[in-house]
């Protein structure tokens, strides 16, 4: 909104130097603070029980007006210290810096310079009563009071934004919410470490993910965070699946590398099974009757918590009538890829800055409205989506879309996809073989590469061990909205195995190359994974119920994948591709029942697998089509 001011009153400045009838002069734009218009506060916030968080308050000097409060809580540190040394990493929130708040960033319990005891994704506790029941929503709650109470020059109002793991305490933070506090933006939130989120994906491991992240995250340093040094692990190679794959069984990791240094690894690595633990970690239960109102943004290709997002936003939807505005925001970004330029992933272009337009558009007129009164109302009833296929923003009153249709896309034998199930009962084949799990992408690289959820996924549909399934060409656009359920009636010889589905839109032969084109990417015949998931066969009835596969026997294992918009353009075509490893993203699958966190290198085994189509198995993927 600021930006357009600017822009406008350059264009206009032509018309105030010449001899025509001097024009009403326009509105002035607002005053763009910056850093030396702020007084710097470091305080020691006392909560409920006594435990000090260390919180920095940047207060405008102004005093002829009042300001909302907009709030950041986060593990990662709110350095630099020192009332005297200052950071443009105010974690997304420069903008409000210059729209003029008081910015409020702080260390959570028992992290960085705030006293108290960590405890990882604190179980929200919503029966608290005595002073000493505390959790991540309390601790929002007392720190909002001392604040208004504390800090000068505020209007009453608060704001509460973050990303991951600062979008968890955000979610916290509107639960129980303090009276004052009226708008909420949880951003990629983790919601359920152990269901969709950072840990796991039903039931299992994201490996790459975590080891580098929990490798460090014990003695991660604001400066090491602000860095992005987040992941200063030394694997002494550039190749992840190497690494990971000389690794052996995932009690390595340990043993080997981290030698006790993370505690939530070991956390991650032991509850492979949907216990206590992790039920007590899943937030959503928690999120209802939410009295702020919520923006919930997220990135289609964020690789850690985009269930987090749609679940986030869900849960509000459900259970919470009294929020005056709930609404999801799902860009073509990876994690935290809104603060880009969100132009582009690897060679998937989309066409705007669509980062810039949400930062401007969006998220600032949001908190605008709800904390200063503003007349801006830039948002759509549930959701603010961006198509891609098409690259167009697009506004629909309900999310899943209702008007949606869902279409069942049908395996098929010779490769195809059919809109009817096949008569003749067949099956795929392939042998899955621990020792030479399937890539989750091409490249040589350490680390999750961010750009694997666009990557080309002909290397993949290449392999024996990944069987393809296509539609033929579009005729026409075919635009998908909403989550997608996979349906698989298996069989594998083991008694216990992984089931890895991607979705694929697989560019015309024609599609001209970049230009530059640095990377020799051939768009031509492109894969472009458009969603991608596995699952765990042992979970299929219940992540908290493992049974073990009867080998050879039939067995239906049903999922949904996260949400996707996106528009199979005409001539391009639906491709499936199903496999049983996905490496290093997610952990080996031993494919024999057991403890997989304790599984010995013999009880990797090779294995066949087979996926049936027929009438009465009838595998496939249903999407949800929109107009
Ligand atoms: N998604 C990251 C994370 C959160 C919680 C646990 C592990 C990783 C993050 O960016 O915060």
């Amino acid at each position: 909104m600021r930006r357009l001011h600017w822009v406008l009153l350059l264009t206009l400045l032509p018309a105030f130097v010449t001899a025509e009838p001097k024009p009403e002069p326009e509105p002035k734009p607002a005053k763009e603070y910056t850093v030396a218009d702020y007084t710097k506060y470091e305080y020691r916030i006392p909560m409920r029980d006594g435990v000090k968080l260390f919180t920095v308050v940047y207060v405008p000097k102004e005093t002829q007006k009042t300001f909302p409060l907009l709030m950041h809580r986060t593990p990662y540190g709110v350095g630099p210290y020192g009332v005297d040394s200052h950071t443009d990493h105010l974690s997304g929130m420069t903008p409000y810096l210059k729209a003029g708040y008081i910015l409020v960033n702080q260390d959570v319990r028992g992290r960085m310079k705030s006293e108290g005891e960590f405890v990882d994704m604190r179980p929200h506790n919503s029966a608290k009563s005595k002073p000493n029941e505390i959790d991540e929503s309390s601790d929002a709650f007392d720190s909002i009071e001392w604040l208004l109470k504390k800090v000068p020059g505020h209007n009453g109002k608060v704001g509460l934004m973050g990303i991951s793991y600062p979008g968890f305490y955000a979610a916290c933070g509107m639960i129980d919410a303090h009276p004052a506090l009226k708008a909420v933006s949880p951003q990629a939130p983790v919601i359920d470490m152990f269901d969709g989120d950072d840990w796991r994906h039903n039931g299992a491991l994201l490996l790459t993910h975590n080891f580098g992240f929990e490798a460090v995250f014990n003695k991660m340093t604001p400066k090491m965070y602000r860095q992005h040094g987040q992941t200063d692990f030394d694997f002494g190679t550039s190749d992840g699946y190497q690494f990971f794959l000389d690794m052996g069984p995932l009690s390595n990791a340990n043993t080997k590398h981290l030698k006790g240094s993370s505690p939530y690894w070991i956390d991650a690595v032991k509850h492979g099974n949907y216990d206590d633990f992790c039920k007590s970690r899943n937030l959503r239960p928690s999120i209802k009757n939410v009295k702020p109102a919520v923006l919930t943004v997220g990135g289609w290709y964020d690789a850690e918590d985009l269930a987090g997002t749609l679940n986030c936003y869900q849960r509000v939807a459900a259970t919470s009538p009294d929020s005056p505005q709930n609404v999801l925001v799902m860009g073509p970004w990876v994690h935290g890829g809104w603060y880009g330029d969100g132009a582009a992933l690897g060679p998937v272009k989309f066409n705007s800055k669509t980062g810039e337009y949400y930062r401007n558009e969006v998220e600032l007129p949001f908190f605008e409205k709800h904390l200063k009164d503003a007349k801006v109302d830039a948002l759509p009833k549930a959701a603010l989506v961006f198509e891609t296929g098409t690259n167009r923003w697009r506004r629909f009153d309900t999310w899943p879309p209702k008007e949606a249709e869902r279409v069942k896309l049908h395996f098929a034998a010779d490769g195809a996809l059919a809109l009817t199930k096949a008569e003749k009962e067949s099956f795929d084949e392939y042998v899955s073989d621990p020792a030479k799990p399937v890539p989750y992408v091409e490249k040589t690289i350490v680390g999750m590469d961010q750009e694997y959820m666009t990557a080309d996924q002909r290397f993949a549909g290449r392999r024996p061990d990944v069987i393809v399934y296509q539609l033929p060409v579009q005729t026409e656009d075919l635009n998908v909205a909403g989550p997608l359920e996979v349906e698989l009636h298996v069989s594998t010889t083991g008694t216990d195995s992984d089931w890895v589905v991607k979705l694929i839109d697989v560019y015309p032969d024609d599609v001209p190359d970049l230009d530059p084109n640095p990377k020799g990417v051939k768009l031509g015949g492109y894969q472009q994974l458009v969603r991608g998931e596995p699952f765990r066969g042992k979970y299929r009835n219940g992540l908290d119920k493992p049974e073990a596969f009867v080998p050879g026997q039939t067995t239906v294992i049903k999922f949904t994948m996260p949400d996707v918009s996106h528009s199979f353009r005409t001539g391009h075509r639906v491709m499936v591709q199903v496999q049983s490893s996905w490496f290093p993203f997610i952990d080996r699958n031993p494919q024999s029942f057991c403890d997989i966190g304790t599984a010995k290198e013999s009880d990797f085994k090779k294995a066949t697998q087979r996926v049936y189509y027929s009438e009465a198995k009838p595998s496939g993927i249903t999407l949800r089509v929109v107009k």
